[in-house]
């Protein structure tokens, strides 16, 4: 998978390209992630990016020429016979969940467009966008952590890219529904005991133990995913 975002912060991704994960499988090719500054599509010496808005108001608005620019430079026209798929990262965009995550891992090239300012001239969607996506709902002042999420949730669905293939399988469920608690040794901490069931060796106890963790920590925690079975 190739994967480019136009950013005009484009050193915030560095190290989170090459960490972890992500770094690993740009190593061992199974993705290559570009990161360019939209500042390099400006038309003028001092770089303009963004403009006053029409109609007044606070803030500034990203402008449409270096945006669709850069896009059609990356992705090419929007239309029949681009291969990539161009998402522009934005406050209104539909919610990122991961049923969406596993449909953008089929594609062959990600275009990601970070929005900042008050917001992105509306021209750019019409002209150059195909999708519109947000991380969730707490306000941000860009999309640059988005894609970064955008492309972690991606990347590690990617063939190859995680050792253990199970780990995918049990978190497919995992949006359904959370963990329950997690141990590792010592046995006791500071006088806090890892349940016995776990250490029982009762295969069979121990998964239905932690299917009765994991829908009580659901009900408490998280009720709107029970009722998200269905729609998935
Ligand atoms: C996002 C205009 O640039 C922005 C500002 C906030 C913001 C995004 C882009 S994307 N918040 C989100 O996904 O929540």
């Amino acid at each position: 998978m190739r994967i480019d975002v136009l950013t005009i912060f484009p050193e915030l991704f560095e190290p989170f390209v090459r960490t972890s994960l992500l770094g690993a499988a740009r190593e061992a090719g199974r993705v290559s992630v570009s990161v360019h500054d939209l500042r390099q599509w400006a038309h003028d010496r001092h770089r303009t990016v963004d403009d006053i808005p029409y109609g007044g108001g606070p803030g500034m608005v990203m402008k449409p020429e270096p945006l669709v620019e850069a896009i059609e430079s990356l992705a090419g026209p929007k239309g029949a016979g681009r291969t990539a798929l161009v998402i522009l990262l934005t406050p209104q965009g539909f919610p990122f969940r991961q049923e969406r995550a596993v449909a953008l891992a089929g594609e062959s090239h990600l275009v990601l467009v970070c929005g900042r300012y008050e917001g992105v001239d509306q021209r750019v969607s019409e002209l150059a966008v195909d999708l519109e996506l947000s991380a969730g709902d707490y306000v941000l002042c860009g999309g640059e952590i988005p894609a970064m999420a955008v492309i972690e949730a991606v990347v590690r669905l990617l063939p190859g890219v995680l050792g253990n293939p199970a780990s995918v399988e049990a978190e497919s469920f995992g949006t359904a529904s959370l963990e329950g608690p997690q141990y590792t040794r010592p046995a006791v901490f500071r006088g806090l005991e890892v349940p016995a069931v776990l250490r029982s060796g009762h295969h069979a106890e121990i998964a239905r133990w932690r299917a009765e963790q994991a829908l009580e920590w659901t009900r408490r925690r998280r009720p709107d995913l029970l009722g998200r079975r269905e729609e998935r």
